[in-house]
């Protein structure tokens, strides 16, 4: 890949590919890395210790104004009223048809700030557009902000040696404002995994390698390893990507995210009438855990059908991976409400290969 200006360089860029990254995605414009050793190794790291992730491609839009407020709650379908300043919640925010547009974190800085952590889409375009459409009195704009992750059940112990005792009972979804290698930041405790932990909000680009490096050096006793979001934790834990599991083309009742939404909320939202409908007659199809029988060696590059036992196609696997401890392959995918019951025997179609496949609950590890 050539990095070209178009391809925004992160912060942390430098310090993960001394590290070893070795796998990358595009994400909000910028390369994302997935991967230093493998999923596998960094699984089982993951879940035992301590890890940094550079993942600045999570961008911030920034919305900032006496109608910011106002603005939050036309483009989302939960109560924005409820998050306090210095609280974040998980939100989608839906067009008018209901279609998810992306899954972002929302941060409240102050009664009239936000900012939106987003997953990769164009948020900024479509947010300026609205608020240019209702001529609302509010900024939208891209500040120089960047998260950096400390995830892992040691998360805690290097986060309270570097930053200070009382990063302790910072409440999950809430965050402070601290100064870290002598640079302001927002400290969330928040992240995209399972297994506890932090996000860093750099406010300074400039300042990526010195944050970076006072974990890393700090980190060294808790056994810190380099990592990132990963494929195999995420989907025991039920994290779903946007533009994988879930697009435009779904509502948060099919992607799984009704607990992250409150229809009858008092503000004016956008896609209520849209979601009130899906509320009554009850989503067509469903985001489900599969199962998969059978060694998986290609890479998911078209749709791989889910069929059903006649063989007629009823939906697609969104996501999929080999999970080691579990010894066979671990999925999502879109299907049908009516073959979306735990316990459905199907079948998926990976490039003309036919492999039966389960619909399951979500408890993996308990498995
Ligand atoms: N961190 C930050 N920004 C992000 C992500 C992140 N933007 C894009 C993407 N990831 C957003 N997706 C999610 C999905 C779920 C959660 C976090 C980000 C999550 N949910 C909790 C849960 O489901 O239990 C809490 C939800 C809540 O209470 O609001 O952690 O990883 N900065």
């Amino acid at each position: 890949m050539i990095l070209s200006r178009r391809l925004r360089p992160s912060p942390f860029e430098q310090r993960a590919i001394e590290n070893g990254a070795s796998a990358f995605t595009l994400y909000n414009k910028m390369i994302l890395p997935l991967i230093y050793e493998s999923y596998e190794i960094e699984y089982e790291h993951l879940c035992k210790h301590v890890q940094i992730w550079d993942v600045a491609c999570e961008r911030q839009v920034e919305i900032v104004g006496p109608d910011a407020l106002k603005l939050v709650e036309l483009i989302t379908p939960r109560d924005m009223s409820k998050c306090a300043v210095g609280q974040c919640k998980y939100a989608p925010l839906c067009d008018e048809n209901g279609g998810i547009i992306n899954d972002p974190i929302i941060l409240r800085l102050a009664e009239d700030r936000f900012w939106l952590s987003i997953a990769d889409s164009d948020v900024n375009l479509w947010v300026k557009g609205v608020a240019y459409g209702r001529g609302f009195d509010v900024r939208v704009f891209e500040p120089d902000v960047s998260p950096l992750a400390i995830q892992g059940p040691k998360a805690d112990d290097l986060v309270a040696e570097v930053v200070g005792e009382h990063t302790r009972d910072i409440k999950f979804f809430w965050f402070t404002d601290e100064i870290i290698a002598g640079t302001p930041v927002k400290l969330a405790r928040s992240g995209w995994s399972g297994q506890g932990g932090f996000e860093i909000y750099l406010q300074d680009s400039s300042k990526g390698n010195e944050l970076w490096d006072v974990f890393w050096e700090a980190g060294q006793k808790h056994n810190l390893r380099p990592g990132a979001p990963n494929l195999i934790e995420r989907i025991e834990t039920g994290l779903k990507s946007y533009g994988q599991d879930m697009t435009i083309e779904n509502n948060p009742f099919e992607a799984g995210l009704e607990k992250y939404i409150d229809i009858s909320k008092k503000a004016e939202y956008m896609c209520r009438e849209a979601l009130e409908e899906v509320a009554r007659t009850g989503p067509a199809k469903r985001l489900v855990n599969l199962v998969i029988d059978g060694r998986l060696e290609k890479v998911m590059r078209s749709d791989w059908r889910v069929l059903d036992s006649k063989g007629t196609p009823i939906g697609e696997v969104t996501s999929r991976v080999w999970s080691p401890r579990l010894g066979t392959n671990i999925a999502f995918a879109i299907v049908q409400t009516s073959h979306a019951a735990v316990g459905t025997k199907l079948s998926v179609d990976a490039d003309g290969d036919i492999h039966s496949a389960t619909v399951r609950d979500a408890r993996w590890r308990s498995a």
